[in-house]
């Protein structure tokens, strides 16, 4: 587990630049993670635009949670130019599942984009490999077996899948590793499974092995979330503490409070 904590000082090191083609919720908390982890990030959204910011970024990331059809066509133009260019695209289906608009554009994005990984919640991700999903908003009100699921639809969608919850899983539809780093508190903050799309993307814009880096990415994020609730007594302290601990974990730090499993199919 070595090499996956070296992780984090590449990513410090090289900071690379994030494009977000995101949702107005997370915009601002989405941008200041991404600076208080030691990445860059930027938001353009106008479809004038999009295709070419996306190819100079080092990775792309497409979050579908307050769509509007503008919005949708310059994630197709952002997505088309990354693939070009070998710029990883991480995609966050927010709330797909819950209308038909939202299920449409998900099912579009996968058609239409070779995208390196989904990140979602257990009923994003359930929806997604056809199973019964449910949603309650955005939020999941999934209560099967997620190690399943995840599996299932990272064959299906031929791509890695990180499905988030108190237990993470993260697959590429053969080997898994399973997380356990996190908090309660991340569920009382909007936004928590949105940073970790981005913080993913930005592992994967220094990482080899895709695998490797999302599992990074979520222990590192999960670790910092549990020094920051040891810091804080509600949800408006926990998200200060928060990004300060993005900022402040260090590999050695993060090594003695990692969970992470690796099971190989
Ligand atoms: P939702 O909208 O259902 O809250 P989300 O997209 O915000 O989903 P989550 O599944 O909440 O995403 O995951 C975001 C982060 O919160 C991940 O790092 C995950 O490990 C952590 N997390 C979620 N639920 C718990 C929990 N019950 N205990 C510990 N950590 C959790
Ligand atoms: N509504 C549309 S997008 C959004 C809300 C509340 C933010 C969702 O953030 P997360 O990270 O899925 O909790
Ligand atoms: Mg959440
Ligand atoms: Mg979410």
């Amino acid at each position: 587990m070595n090499e996956i904590a070296s992780l984090l000082t590449s990513v410090r090191d090289r900071q690379p630049l994030i494009h977000n083609i995101t949702n107005q919720v997370v915009t601002n908390f989405t941008a200041n993670g991404l600076l208080a982890m030691g990445a860059s990030p930027v938001m353009a959204n106008a479809e004038e635009e999009a295709a070419d910011m996306a190819a100079v970024a080092d990775a792309l990331v497409l979050n579908i949670g307050t769509l509007t059809t503008p919005q949708v066509n310059a994630m197709l133009k952002a997505g088309q130019a990354a693939n070009q260019k070998g710029v990883p695209v991480v995609f966050d289906p927010v709330g797909v599942g819950a209308t038909s608009f939202r299920n449409m554009v998900a099912l579009r994005i996968l058609e239409e984009i070779d995208v390196s990984l989904i990140r979602g919640n257990a009923g994003e991700i359930a929806f997604l490999a056809g199973a019964d999903a449910e949603m309650k908003g955005v939020d999941s009100a999934f209560q099967g077996d997620g190690r399943r699921i995840a599996v299932e639809a990272a064959k299906q969608l031929e791509t890695a899948v990180v499905l988030t919850g108190e237990e993470d899983v993260i697959t590429d539809g053969n080997s898994l590793y399973l997380c356990g780093n996190g908090h309660q508190l991340q569920t009382k903050i909007t936004g928590a499974g949105c940073l970790l799309s981005s913080v993913t993307a930005a592992f994967l814009a220094v990482g080899g092995d895709k695998l490797s880096a999302a599992a990074a990415a979520v222990s590192y994020y999960g670790t910092a979330a549990e020094f920051a609730a040891s810091a804080s007594d509600g949800p408006g302290g926990f998200q200060s503490a928060f990004l300060d601990a993005l900022y402040q974990v260090e590999e050695e730090g993060w090594r003695k409070k990692m969970q992470l499993k690796r099971v190989d199919g």
